[in-house]
C-alpha cells in the first residue's frame, strides 16, 4: 500500500501565471495560521452493507456507519486525517467550507491527483475557525453515495451555552434500491449521456473514470411534476426513494434523548445529493445562531430552509415529551424524521407533519452576522460576473455556457476585496459553494451573513463579497451533485 506524502506539489494543467496549489503564497498562508496541536484520524472508504433501519443497502461509505464517524476537533488544531481508499475506483476526501491550504482541497486534478484504490492520502492543514462543517468525497457522483461524515470544530471559547448538543445530517437516498446508482440516475437525466467528456478524464492516464461497475440504470428516478414554492421552481431533478435523518428512515428514526428544560444545540448539516430540505422541531422555536460555521445575531424561527451542503446551528429548550424532527424534502412530496424524547409517550407516526413547518422561515439574507465574523463595508476591487446557464431538458448546467474546464479560470489578486455576482438564467434553483473562503451575502443595507453555500432561486441573483485572501486554485460549483456533474463548475484563480 502506497501512502501519499499529501498533494504537496501537485501542479495541475492550466495556463501559467497562477498560484498553484503548493506554491510559496499557499505555503505562507498555512503558516500565518499558526501551529497547534495536531489531531489524527484515519477514514476508509470501502463498499459496505448499511442498515438504514429495516433496510439494508450496499453503498459506498466511510467505515460501515452512515453518515461516517463524526470528526471532532478544536479550532487552532492541526487536522491530520488519512484516506485509505478501499473502493474500486478513485476517490478524493473534501473538508467543507474549511479555509485550509488549497493543496488539501481534496478536488481531483485541480488540487491533487486522484486517489488510486488502495491507495492512502494524508490530508494535514491547520483549521483555525470553529463550527459545523462536513468531509465528502469530491470525485463523480460519489457524495450521493455514503461518502460523508460530519466535521465539527469547537470553538476553545465557546460563547453559547447548552446542555446537549444534537448533530443533524440530512440526506437523500438512492444507491443500491432496485439497481438504481447514482452514476445510473445521472444517465437517466442525461438521456444515456454520463458526466461531459473531460469531466472525470484521469489526468495520469487520459482515461475516463469509471464511477459505477453496474451498467444498469434501475427504474427512472427522474423527478415529475415537482414544486416548490418557496424553490419558485422543481424541488430537483431526482425522486429518490428514501430519505434519511442520520442514516436512518423515518419508521425506524434515530432518538436523542435528553432532559426537559435542557437547551440543546442541534448542528442541522444538509448532506443530500439533490434536495432541498424545509426543517422543524414540533413543538419547539429554533433560534439560530450559526450558518455555514459562522456566528449571527440570534434569530428565532419555526423552521429553517436548507439547501444542499448548508448547515445552521440552532438552540432549542427541550419540552417533556416526544418531538418530531422532520425534514421535509422540499418540493418532493416526502420527509425523514428524527425524535427528541425528554419523557413518556407514543412516538409520532413516520408521516407526521408538525405545524412548525408551516410556520416562519428566516432566511439566510435576513440574518445578521455578529460582529465577530461581519466582514467590514469595504467597496470592491473587482467585480466577477457569472451567469448560470442550462435546462432541464438538456440537463447541460454550466456557467456562461462554458463545459468545465481547469484551463478556465476567474482571476483574482490577494489583498482584493471581491464581489461576486452570481445570475441565474434557469429555471431551476441552485445551491452555490464557493471553496476555500467563506463570503459575506450582500445584506439588507449593510454586509450580510457570512456563508460558503448559499441557494440561488430561479431568474434572481446573488451578490456576495470576500476577501482573497486564501490563495490558489479554487472550486466555484453548484452543490447539486447531478448539475456539477453535468459540468456546473467553475474555477477560481489567484494570480500569481
Ligand atoms: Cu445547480
Amino acid at each position: 500500500m502506497t501512502t501519499g506524502h499529501g498533494g504537496r506539489g501537485f501542479v495541475p494543467k492550466g495556463p501559467k501565471g497562477y498560484v498553484n496549489p503548493s506554491d510559496p503564497e499557499v505555503i505562507a498562508a498555512e503558516k500565518a495560521r499558526g501551529p497547534g496541536p495536531v489531531r489524527t484520524f484515519r477514514l476508509t472508504a470501502a463498499e459496505t452493507s448499511l442498515d438504514l433501519g429495516g433496510r439494508t443497502v450496499r453503498s459506498w461509505a466511510y467505515g460501515d456507519t452512515l453518515p461516517g464517524k463524526e470528526v471532532r476537533i478544536t479550532a487552532g488544531d492541526i487536522l491530520d486525517l488519512t484516506l485509505a481508499n478501499h473502493l474500486p475506483v478513485t476517490t478524493t476526501l473534501h473538508s467543507h467550507g474549511i479555509r485550509m491550504r488549497c493543496d488539501m482541497d481534496g478536488v481531483p486534478n485541480l488540487t491533487q491527483n486522484s486517489i488510486k484504490p488502495g491507495a492512502d492520502f494524508r490530508y494535514r492543514f491547520a483549521v483555525t475557525h470553529p463550527g459545523t462543517y462536513w468531509l465528502h468525497s469530491h470525485s463523480g457522483m460519489q457524495l450521493d453515495r455514503g461518502l460523508y461524515a460530519p466535521l465539527i470544530v469547537e470553538d476553545r471559547r465557546e460563547p453559547l451555552s447548552y446542555d446537549k448538543e444534537w448533530v443533524i445530517v440530512l440526506d437523500d437516498w438512492v444507491d443500491g434500491v432496485a439497481g438504481s446508482t447514482p452514476d445510473g440516475v445521472l444517465a437517466q437525466l442525461r438521456h444515456g449521456r454520463g458526466a461531459p467528456m473531460g469531466m472525470d478524464m484521469d489526468v495520469d492516464t487520459g482515461e475516463e473514470s469509471e464511477h459505477d461497475g453496474n451498467s444498469s440504470h434501475g427504474p427512472s428516478r427522474i423527478l415529475q411534476n415537482s414544486h416548490s414554492r418557496i424553490l419558485h421552481s422543481m424541488g430537483g431533478s431526482v425522486d429518490y426513494p428514501l430519505y434519511l435523518v442520520n442514516g436512518r428512515l423515518p419508521h425506524a428514526p434515530s432518538v436523542f434523548r435528553a432532559r426537559p428544560g435542557d437547551r440543546i444545540r442541534l448542528r442541522i448539516i444538509n448532506a443530500s445529493g439533490d434536495t432541498a430540505f424545509r426543517v422543524a422541531l414540533g413543538g419547539h422555536e429554533m433560534t439560530v445562531t450559526h450558518t455555514d460555521g459562522y456566528r449571527v445575531e440570534h434569530k428565532k424561527t419555526d423552521a429553517l430552509l436548507l439547501g444542499m451542503a448548508e448547515r445552521y446551528d440552532v438552540l432549542i429548550t427541550a419540552k417533556d415529551g416526544v418531538f418530531p424532527l422532520v425534514a421535509l424534502a422540499e418540493g418532493k412530496n416526502a420527509q425523514a424524521l428524527a425524535l427528541l424524547r425528554t419523557g413518556g409517550g407514543a412516538s409520532p407516526h413516520a408521516s407526521v407533519h408538525p405545524r412548525e413547518l408551516d410556520g416562519e422561515i428566516v432566511p439566510a439574507r435576513r440574518l445578521v452576522p455578529h460582529e465577530s465574523v461581519a466582514l467590514c463595508g469595504r467597496k470592491p476591487d473587482r467585480e466577477i460576473r457569472v451567469r448560470l446557464t442550462g435546462n432541464m431538458r438538456e440537463f447541460n448546467w454550466s456557467f456562461d455556457h462554458q463545459p468545465y474546464s481547469l484551463a478556465r479560470r476567474h482571476p483574482v489578486r490577494e489583498g482584493e476585496r471581491v464581489r461576486l455576482t452570481l445570475i441565474n438564467s434557469t429555471d431551476m434553483w441552485h445551491p452555490l459553494h464557493l471553496h476555500g473562503h467563506t463570503f459575506a451575502l450582500k445584506g439588507i443595507d449593510a454586509v450580510g451573513a457570512r456563508k460558503d453555500t448559499s441557494i440561488v432561486l430561479p431568474h434572481r441573483k446573488l451578490v456576495v463579497d470576500f476577501n482573497a485572501d486564501n490563495p490558489g486554485l479554487w472550486m466555484l460549483h453548484c452543490h447539486n451533485q447531478y448539475h456539477s456533474e453535468s459540468g456546473m463548475m467553475t474555477i477560481l484563480g489567484y494570480r500569481k
